[in-house]
Formats: structure tokens, sequence, C-alpha cells
């Protein structure tokens, strides 16, 4: 048996033959000619694969062009793939783009030095949702940043990244008809910084180079509550309907929208009507978390019109928990993230409402949180997360009560009160990141494997100027 290679997420099955082979440049480009017609993306990714490929001795006698295969297979599991590697061929069959994509971003992790061990694994994901979400309204980040974080999530075969556009303290998307958002309630971050906002061209270029990474972008819009920007924009949508400041700390659950009001409802089709026009993706999410100020029978009544509102649009939805018992839109997934709030419920929701679950349990999931005490970067309101944390762990047993085929998906959540930079965000991600992609993916779990592989990705990171946190955890 060769050496275990490094691949994160672990394929479901892989088995290793005796030695390697050299995976040629001509060897990829044949695989990516054989791509294209069905899976142009993975088709490209195989392009750059062979372009980063160091180059290898020329082809002769006696080591052949190994025979290649790309074949589209629908009877595999969706974003399925197998690959079979040797020195006589490399063999690739998958289920869909995606998976064609996904068994592209296997054989690039593979490739060690150029060459690629034996062996023959058969892979797919377990959840059909998984993401990494992004708050880009406490600290703004553009395009650039973004663009790089969906880059790492495709690289660990994540297939969703959600922004968080808007919070009490800015408002980051340009939407139809209501132009103060952007010229009023933008320039301000958690320090009573610049801030920014992404303009609908932004916003669609973003979605052309994720879909061209098999990667579904997700815009969060947070309502009723985390609106006290909106309403330093709009007022009028606000209770009492006065003037606003910006707000530049970092308190959660004080805002809120009029919930009834007909100026509100105007300004949320304006709203919800521009995301769903803008959104590619079959879903948007539409928050719901935290509104410390609301009774129970006016946020559920908020919620259902809201949910309503969604469908007249043509967009399912995602909420947090919070809204669990609310009567929503069948197909509504919702966010677990706490168990500090009463979860007790959810279980019954889930057995008896055609809902979803999507796991980010914080404990696990939440990489806004420290690595430890002594972490520079980051919050503890639900301790410290190391990567083992991010790791070891599994969606059911996390989420209280909720029956194993309602949880549809696992999402990563990077809240950026304390983060400033791409940087700061790349190592609050970089390790964490692949261990919570691991569970995502449904991998068969063993840390010490994983560690091992962990360790060897370090180069990649260093190529593609990736900071890392250095986790004591790991053999670096
Ligand atoms: C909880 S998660 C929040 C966010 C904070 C985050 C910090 C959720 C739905 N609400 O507003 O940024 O904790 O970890």
């Amino acid at each position: 048996m060769s050496e275990n290679p490094a691949i994160i997420p672990a394929p479901q099955q892989c088995d290793l033959g005796e030695g390697s082979a050299a995976l040629r440049p001509d060897a990829l480009l044949s695989l990516a000619a054989d791509l294209e017609p069905w899976a142009p993306h993975a088709a490209r990714l195989a392009r750059e694969v062979a372009d980063e490929a160091p180059s290898a001795p020329e082809p002769s006698e006696t080591t052949p062009t190994p025979a290649t295969v790309a074949a589209h297979d629908p009877s595999l599991p969706a974003e399925g793939y197998t690959l079979d590697l040797s020195p006589e061929q490399v063999r690739l069959t998958a289920a869909d783009a995606a998976g064609a994509y996904w068994a592209v971003q296997t054989l690039r992790q593979a490739v060690a030095g150029g060459r690629v061990p034996t062996m023959r694994c058969s892979d797919a994901p377990a959840y059909p949702v998984r993401g990494l979400m992004l708050d880009v309204a406490r600290h703004f980040f553009g395009v650039t940043d973004i663009e790089r974080a969906i880059d790492l999530a495709s690289r660990y075969k994540l297939n969703q990244v959600h922004l968080h556009l808007t919070d009490d303290q800015g408002w980051r998307l340009e939407i139809e008809n209501r132009p103060l958002l952007t010229e009023r309630a933008s320039a301000n971050d958690v320090d009573g910084g610049g801030g920014g906002f992404l303009t609908l061209a932004d916003y669609a270029r973003l979605q052309d180079y994720a879909e061209a990474r098999h990667v579904v972008v997700v815009p969060e819009v947070d309502l009723p509550g985390h609106t006290h920007a909106a309403q330093v924009a709009y007022p009028e949508i606000s209770p009492d309907g006065a003037e606003r400041e910006p707000y530049a700390g970092i308190e959660v659950g004080f805002s809120s929208v009029h919930l009834t009001s007909p100026t509100t409802w105007e300004w949320l089709d304006d709203v919800v009507g521009t995301l769903a026009r803008h959104t590619r993706g079959q879903r948007i999410h539409l928050g719901g978390d935290e509104v410390h100020t609301l009774g129970r029978e006016e946020y559920h009544a908020f919620l259902e019109q809201l949910g309503a509102l969604a469908s007249t649009h043509g967009k399912e939805l995602i909420l947090w928990q919070e809204a669990a018992e609310a009567t929503l839109p069948a197909g509504t997934l919702l966010q677990y993230w706490t168990h500090e709030i009463d979860a007790s419920g959810l279980g019954e929701v889930a057995r008896t409402r055609d809902v979803g679950f999507i796991a980010s349990p914080a404990k696990h999931a939440y990489l806004d949180l420290k690595y430890d005490d002594d972490f520079p970067l980051g919050l503890t309101w639900a301790g410290t997360v190391e990567v083992r944390d991010a790791y070891d762990w599994e969606p059911v047993d996390a989420l209280p009560g909720i029956p194993a085929e309602s949880i549809r998906g696992v999402e990563a959540c990077l809240w950026s009160e304390t983060l400033r930079t791409w940087e700061d965000v790349a190592t609050m991600l970089l390790p964490r990141l692949p261990a919570v992609a691991s569970v995502a993916w449904g991998s068969p779990r063993d840390w010490d494997t994983f560690r091992t592989a962990l360790a060897a990705h370090v180069s990649t990171w260093r190529a593609a100027n990736l900071p890392y946190h250095p986790s004591p955890q790991i053999d670096w």
C-alpha cells in the first residue's frame, strides 16, 4: 500500500493500489477535452491543474500516456463521482457536472509532486447543502475577498456561499428603488469605519464566479431584527419613525422594523423583489434571528407574511432556527445555530412540517469563535473551537431531537465583528474550514488521517498566499 493521499474531505471510499504514476499535463488536457461538452467548469479546472503540475518527463516508449476517460453516469448519486487512477489510465465518471468538478478537485489534491497514487475512489456527498457563511455587514468584504472565500469553499467541495449582507452596522447590497440603503447606510462598520457595498453588477459578477466553481450564492437580508442600518436610511420603516445615527457597537437584538405598517411592506417588497430577481439560486435567506424586543405572536405573523412574499417572488426560504414555530412555506430550511435558546420544539417541527434543517451549531461550526482563549481574533460566547471541535461531530447528535432525514446540510459561519482584513478571515478559516467541510461531505472520520492530510495542505495554502493558524493540534 502506498501512503494515503491527502484528500480533504476524505472520499467515502478510496482503495489504494501499489505504486504511483506520473500525471502528465497531456493526460490532464485530454481529460479536459473529454469533460468539455458536459462539465465545462471541471474541464477548466483540469487545465488549471495541468498548468500547476510540475513539468513531467516527456512521453517515451517506457512511460506511455495513460488512457483518459471522462464519462457522464447519471446512475451515480447527485454530485457523486468515481476516479480510477493507474499508470495505464485516468478514468473519471460523474453523476453530473458538479460531480465531475469535485472529481477534478480530488485529482488535484491527489497529485503530489506530479505523481498520482494508484487508487480507485468512489465518492458522493452526504448532504446536498454544504455552505460557508461570510458576514460582510459587521465589516465589509468586497468582490475580491468574497471571490477568495468562494475559491476556498469550492476547493473543499462546499457548494454554497451565504452572504450575510445586512445588519445593524451596515447595508451591503444595492436595492432597486431604495437608493438610500447604500447612500446612507453602507459607509459604516463595527469600528465606525468606511464600510462599503456591492452593486447589483458586483453581485452578478460574484454569481458568475461562484457558478464556475459549482457554488451557489445565497444572499441574506436579516429581518425583522438586525435592521438598525436600514432604519438609518429609511426611518419611516421603524416602529417610532425617528431618525437614527449609524451604530458601531456589537450588541444584538435591539432593532426591529415596524412589523405591520404598509410603508414597511412596500419597502420589503422592493428588498425581497430585488433579491429574488438578481439571485440565480433557488433560495434566499431572510434571517429571523435574535429579535429580543418582539412578542411571539407578532413575530410569527410577520414571518408568515414574509414567507408569502418570498413565495410571490418565486424563491424558497432559509431562516435562522428562531423562526421554526411560525407556519412557513413548504420546503423552508431552518438554520440551527445555538443550544442557548429553547430548541426542544425543533424535533416536533421537523416531524410535522415540510421543513428541513441546516446544521451550524456554534460550538463546532462558528468559525468566528476563538481557537483558544488566548487567540487574538474572535468571540467566545459559545466557548472556543479548536480544529478537532470543528472536525469531530455529527449533525444528528448536535441538533437536539431532529431526525437525520430532516438534516439537509451543514454550514460553517464566519461572523465578522472582530475580523477586519482578508488575512483575519483566512486565519479563522484555515485550518477549520476543511474540518467542517469534512462533516458536511459526510466523510468517514478519522482524526489522525485528517491531521496528517491537513499538514500536507499547507504547501497549497502557501502557494495561494493564504495565511492559516498553526494550531498546536496539528504536526505542521
Ligand atoms: C449570533 S448566529 C448571531 C450573530 C453574531 C454571532 C457571533 C445568529 C443567527 N446571530 O448576530 O454575529 O452570534 O458569533
